[in-house]
């Protein structure tokens, strides 16, 4: 299997919602492995550098990464699936089914944050988590996930 890692974080919102066993468990049973995990309340300097892409938008200054649960999941084609599982920007867009599309309504509240493509993960992964903090590990229902 071709492996890979992508960062998933639940933003404010889905932590205060108490959404967090929710979200974990559509990863964990669709069979992606969770490599690593953390409660993180960044400084605000800190959590821009995470969308420093979206510096130039007019909702910049309301994207208040004031706390978040950290992930990184790791799995055959982990990254584009992970962001099919957590649906559209714009919970009012996601399809029934997808972790925005169940849980949110508005865009400014859409409770996660998933990397969008393989550069971005290992930039991601690389901000929120330090080398020693992934973990690598074999889980014994791997051949029953990818034979
Ligand atoms: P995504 O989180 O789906 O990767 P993005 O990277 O374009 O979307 O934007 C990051 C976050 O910024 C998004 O999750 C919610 C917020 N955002 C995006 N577009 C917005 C808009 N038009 N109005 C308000 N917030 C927006
Ligand atoms: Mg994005």
């Amino acid at each position: 299997a071709e492996m890979e890692r992508t960062f998933i974080a639940i933003k404010p919102d889905g932590v205060q919602r108490g959404l967090i066993s929710e979200i974990v468990s559509r990863f964990e049973r669709k069979g992606f492995k969770l490599v690593g995990i953390k409660v993180v309340v960044p400084s605000k300097d800190f959590a821009q550098k995470h969308y420093h892409v979206l510096m130039e938008r007019p909702f910049f200054n309301g994207l208040a990464l004031v706390l978040l649960f950290a992930m990184v999941w790791e799995g055959e084609g982990v990254i584009r699936y992970g962001r099919k599982l957590i649906g559209a920007t714009d919970p009012q867009k996601s399809e029934p089914g997808t972790i925005r599309g169940d849980l949110a309504v508005v865009v400014g509240r859409n409770i996660i944050h998933g990397s969008d493509g393989p550069e971005t993960a290992k930039d991601e992964i690389n901000l929120w988590f330090k080398p020693q903090e992934l973990v690598s590990y074999t889980n014994n229902a791997e051949k029953w996930i990818y034979g």
